[in-house]
């Protein structure tokens, strides 16, 4: 099954995505994600310039082989670009391989550990009545799990407000948006809204937040610890993730569970905060963290410490990402919980998939391999329309980050 056909799709149906599609010689494709948001050319050069060339003749199958023959064979080792990359590849690997065995990917990952995969919506609101409107509209949904983001009074475009639609896209064209940050009243607001949203919605649904790796560890522990009369599903990125040690005074401090990763690429980024135990939840993804393969091998890691699955699921992941991630949570042991942001109809239209949502949770199907393919005619009418993420700056204005 020798794969004699690679390339990459950039197409912007509402956002940039980039999709690694390769062929082989019996006719079958697979497809990859290969999205890194404000960076996607990167991606769509070294596989189309240095990965495709390498794939040509090599036997699909070799899964395995292919990703430490990609990984090793480098020698420029990690990062978001290459390991995006590497991830593109794998997930078209395990897609061509499902649909040569005519069965979805998961039945090839061991088949399912439980029926459906528990999701997160988003409910965003420019003040505490309209995160309180918003998580009431994820409800009636069905959401039996709500991330809660709200404006602060004294910052600037705060993270995670929305714009009134279930879309929420933080990536926008021209020089980045410059947003203001200011600890203090985040702080002090984050715990009411928390109080708030308990007074309404009672314990029966579970309740996130997203710190987007903004405050110090000392501050997350003081955020941690007021927040655990509202008792969250957890708190995510409470503080920047490059010291891994840091997140040692959070444990001390706080049993609000935390939520790490969706910014790793290996498991060499989350090995001493799985095996110290000090996170609850690790959110790599199929796109940044090299793929199916070895977002497995991390959770095989984090099953031994009890830490569990939330991959990352924003809508700057493709619904080609977002199968892969269900076939894993599907199958995986150890998962926790899935983040799904929906995509625009637009990019549904592109990405015809066979995952649904149903009562709060999602199932990727059972079409043959990923179930999710891409509409190239379609795609080519969404020409790539450069977008940066955002910038952040203290009240000083010293660069902080977003
Ligand atoms: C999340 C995330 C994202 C990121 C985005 C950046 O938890 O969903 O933090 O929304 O901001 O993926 O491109
Ligand atoms: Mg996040």
């Amino acid at each position: 099954m020798r794969i004699v056909e690679g390339k990459v799709i950039v197409c912007s149906p509402g956002r940039n995505f980039v999709t690694l599609k390769l062929v082989t010689e019996d006719g079958l494709h697979g497809i990859g994600d290969a999205t890194l948001n404000g960076r996607e050319l990167a991606v769509a050069s070294y596989l189309s310039d240095h990965v495709i060339p390498l794939l040509i003749g090599r036997d699909a199958r070799r899964i395995e082989d292919t990703w430490q023959y990609l990984y090793k064979g480098a020698y420029w080792r990690r990062g978001p670009v290459t390991m995006a990359a590497i991830g593109a590849v794998d997930s078209a690997l395990w897609d061509i391989c499902g649909k040569a065995r005519n069965a979805p990917l998961y039945q090839l990952l061991g088949g399912a550990s439980r029926d459906s995969v528990l999701v997160y919506g988003h409910a965003n609101g420019e003040s505490e009545d309209d995160t309180v409107k918003a998580a009431a509209k994820y409800v009636d949904m069905g959401y039996r799990a709500i991330r809660a983001q709200s404006a602060v009074a004294g910052v600037t475009h705060a993270y995670g407000v929305g714009r009134g639609t279930l879309y929420y896209e933080p990536a926008e064209k021209g020089r980045p948006l410059e947003c203001g940050w200011s600890t203090e009243p985040y702080l002090d607001f984050v715990p009411k809204l928390f109080e708030r949203l308990r007074k309404e919605f009672g314990f029966g649904v579970h309740l996130l937040h997203d710190v987007h790796h903004r405050l110090t560890p000392i501050e997350a522990a003081r955020l941690g610890k007021s927040l655990e009369p509202y008792r969250l599903f957890w708190l995510e990125d409470p503080t920047p993730a490059e010291n891994q040690a840091a997140f040692r005074t959070i444990r001390h401090h706080t049993v609000t569970p935390i939520a790490v990763g969706e910014v790793f690429n290996t498991i060499y980024d989350c090995q001493l905060l799985i095996e110290e135990e000090l996170i609850d939840y690790i959110r790599t993804t199929v796109v940044h963290a090299g793929g199916i393969s070895h977002l497995r091998k991390i959770a095989a890691l984090a099953e031994l410490h009890h830490v569990r699955t939330g991959a990352h699921g924003a809508t700057d992941l493709s619904p080609v990402a977002m199968a892969g991630a269900l076939h894993f949570d599907l199958s995986v042991h150890n998962f926790g919980i899935q983040e799904y942001m929906r995509h625009t109809d637009e990019t549904d239209r592109v990405f015809p998939h066979a995952y649904a949502f149903a009562d709060g949770a999602m199932h990727p199907g059972e079409a043959p391999g990923l179930g999710v393919d891409i509409d190239e005619e379609l795609a080519a009418k969404y020409p790539y329309d450069p977008a940066y993420l955002p910038v952040n700056r203290k009240t000083d204005g010293t660069v902080h980050s977003w």
